[in-house]
């Protein structure tokens, strides 16, 4: 089983709509919006609903989820046009990992 303690997180107010997020993308498991801090034309962070808060407490029996994450990695990539050429990046645990919510990096549209 995967660890979901409770966590209460800036993106945890953002799915909740309490505060604002360019949201590109949404279902039952994720929600993608545009980081706040771009480092390429196109960064928008996949970010599990779940509150988890990193992949270390993902279960290495959960395939489902981590399956789950690319694939959305991939709709996500082609809903915003890139999916020729993007970069995929997740930072795990502090200090690499700044908001304690699982989240992935999708990065891409460079000419
Ligand atoms: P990291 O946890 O280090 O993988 O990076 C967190 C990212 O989240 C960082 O690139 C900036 C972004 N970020 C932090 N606060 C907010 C916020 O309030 N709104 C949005 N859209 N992005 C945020």
């Amino acid at each position: 089983m995967s660890d979901t303690s409770s966590i209460d997180s800036i993106f945890t107010k953002i799915i909740k709509r309490e505060i604002p997020g360019k949201i590109q993308y949404e279902d039952d498991q994720f929600i993608v919006f545009n980081d706040i801090h771009p480092q390429a034309p196109v960064h928008v962070l996949i970010v599990s609903k779940e509150p988890h808060e990193s992949l270390e407490k993902i279960s290495t029996e959960d395939i489902h989820f981590h399956a789950e994450l690319l694939l959305v990695a991939r709709k996500v990539a082609k809903l915003l046009g890139i999916q020729k050429s993007y970069k995929l990046m997740m930072n795990v645990g502090a200090p690499a990992q700044e908001v304690m919510h699982l989240h992935l990096h999708l990065m891409g549209g460079w000419k």
